[in-house]
């Protein structure tokens, strides 16, 4: 028998991480063998010789070990097995011997089973191989089979030495591990997906969110960029001069105030019998564009009428046929209603909400606002111009016309005329009939002189029952004819009082012109005043032409007589 290298055998390592048990009965297996094999090599220092009994030694040591054990020829034709093989495939060894043993091998194992040994035995290697061996009652039981060649002092294979141990347990557990950690693996592939949508949920209300923040940014913008132009437009508003300014204006800001709703502006005739659409935007539809203002609700309360749309409580006829909501809201001016701002929902906006309502009305009340400045101004200019009794311009007005009318007829080289009239013996009226009868004597006087004349002239009041003709463009002539026209016209007139006649009214008229007699409005009120004068010694009821031109210098030493009582007023 050739020399075994038996601790060379038992040298290699079982690398089977998994399965700790089998490596821990491969180590108690080859610490046996190692015992043993250290009893042969000291049994033969100590004398023991011949293959029979080293063969005892290994047969004693291969059936005290629980794995299976074999030998086979350098061929690779098996020719030991322990007894734990007998033991467990219930086959005797001339069942096993040779290739025989391939019979128990699990016929899903078998290739690749054959297929290591092949290589082992083409290339001497050592090799590990798993498969399942039947076991007499017919069950497969899985088991590690490794398989090293023994080798004699020349280096030559004289026998393949093998162990199978059953690793049934292990694989059990090794399944039972994977299949826990495949459950555990699921789990955290659900978990993860889980996580993956809460953080895809999570990601679409944030970008809701920002896109949320984006829209009222964007709105808050508009708003803020309506309340500057509607703040804008106020202020234009304010300066307009006229009616007709405020709602040209506003229906020219209307359109960048409100781009996406449509709407229209109509106002009240001076009958107030009939509403007018005066203009719209952006593309308004209104079925009726004349119509009584009963028609609309908010022309009749005086408060904005908001109709939603499909409901028929209370709609406004005017806009019979509209379909979406509308707003219609008053212009007021003072408490009085003007006309109002009608306004359309779109099928793209088709909602008002509060805040639209409340600066559409704001929109409307800037308008109605504007109105009322306008007419505030004018009652005021009004009442610094004219004079309360007879309605007619009033002594400071007369300055500043005269003064003006002065410098255009010097500028255009024409003349001007100037008429001063004076009632005759006015003091009898107030002696005879009462001061109110005085009093209706002059607003007769003013109606006579005011329908008297020209488009161009103007008549003011000077002072008592005095009066101021201007004649613009008119000569000395034509200005003569004037005044005596008017001097005849006014014995005509019937001036009545608490139904009684008060007689006949005569006029004494001074007439002086520019540039013949003067060229300043002193200069020519004190030669008209002169005139006067010289009509009153004459008699009174006539028309008297300046007779020469009263220069400043005479006017301030008093050269005219008239002139002088009244000439402080001109310096
Ligand atoms: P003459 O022909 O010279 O002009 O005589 P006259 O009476 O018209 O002139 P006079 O200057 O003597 O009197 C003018 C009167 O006019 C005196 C004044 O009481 C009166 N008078 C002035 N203003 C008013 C007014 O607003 N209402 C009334 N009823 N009388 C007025
Ligand atoms: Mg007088
Ligand atoms: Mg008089």
């Amino acid at each position: 028998m050739p020399e075994v290298n038996l601790i060379a055998l038992l040298s290699g390592s079982y690398d089977y991480g998994l399965v700790g048990l089998s490596l821990l009965a491969v180590i108690v297996a080859s610490a046996i063998a190692l015992f043993v094999v250290r009893r042969a090599m000291a049994s033969q220092k100590g004398g023991l010789r011949g293959g029979r009994e080293r063969e005892f030694y290994f047969q004693t040591m291969a059936e005290g070990l629980p794995e299976i054990i074999w030998t086979a020829d350098p061929n690779g034709a098996d020719d030991y097995f322990n007894r734990k093989c007998f033991d467990y495939t219930g086959l005797t060894l001339e069942q096993l011997r040779g290739t025989g043993w391939t019979v128990i091998v699990h016929p899903d194992d078998l290739a690749v089973c054959l297929a290591k040994w092949e290589t082992a035995l083409r290339t001497g290697d050592p090799y590990d191989v798993e498969y399942r061996l039947r076991a007499r009652d017919g069950t497969f039981r899985w088991f590690l089979c490794r398989g090293k060649p023994i080798r004699n002092s020349g280096g030559e294979i004289v026998k393949w030495f093998g162990t199978c141990t059953d690793i049934e347990n292990q694989k059990h557990n090794q399944q039972v591990l994977e299949d826990q950690i495949l459950e555990r693996t699921v789990q955290l592939a659900d978990t993860n997906t889980r996580l993956q949508e809460e953080m895809l949920e999570k990601d679409f209300a944030r970008s809701e969110l920002d896109k949320q923040n984006e829209r009222m940014l964007e709105d808050l913008k508009k708003r803020s960029e309506r309340a500057a132009m509607l703040a804008k437009m106020g202020e234009l508003l304010q300066s307009c001069i006229n009616r007709d300014e405020v709602f040209a204006a506003a229906l020219g800001y209307a359109p960048k105030i409100f781009p996406t709703v449509p709407g229209a502006m109509a106002l009240l005739d001076a009958s107030r019998n009939l509403t007018e659409v005066i203009g719209s935007w952006s593309d308004c539809h209104l079925p009726a564009l004349v119509f009584e203002p009963a028609a609309c609700w908010a022309l009749r309360t005086g408060h904005p009428h908001l109709v939603l749309a499909d409901d028929s409580t209370a709609p406004c006829s005017h806009a019979e046929g509209v379909k979406n909501t509308y707003l219609c809201t008053p212009i007021l001016a003072q408490g009085e209603t003007l006309g109002m701002v009608h306004f359309q929902a779109t099928d793209e906006t088709p909602k008002m909400d509060a805040s639209e309502l409340s600066f559409k009305t704001t929109f409307a009340g800037q308008v109605g606002l504007s109105i009322a400045n306008i007419r505030l101004r004018e009652a005021l200019r009004t009442q610094s111009v004219r004079d309360p009794l007879s309605g007619l311009y009033n002594r400071r007005y007369l300055e500043e016309t005269l003064e003006r009318e002065v410098r255009r007829a010097a500028r255009a080289a024409q003349s001007l005329g100037f008429l001063m009239i004076d009632l005759d013996h006015f003091k009898n009226f107030n002696d005879t009939y009462g001061h109110d009868a005085g009093d209706a004597v002059l607003r007769e006087t003013a109606l006579f002189l005011a329908k008297g004349i020209r488009a161009e002239d103007f008549v003011c009041r000077f002072g008592g029952e005095e009066f101021v003709v201007i004649l613009p463009t008119a000569d000395l002539e034509s200005s003569r004819a004037r005044g005596e026209r008017l001097r005849l016209k006014m014995r005509e007139l019937t001036i009545m009082y608490q139904g009684k006649s008060l007689g006949m009214v005569t006029i004494s008229v001074g007439v002086a012109a520019f540039p013949e007699h003067g060229t300043s409005p002193k200069e020519l009120m004190a030669a008209a005043d002169a005139a006067l004068y010289q009509a009153k010694r004459g008699g009174r009821d006539r028309v008297v032409v300046a007779s020469a031109p009263v220069t400043d210098e005479a006017v301030i030493s008093g050269a005219s007589q008239s002139a002088a009582s009244k000439s402080a007023s001109w310096s």
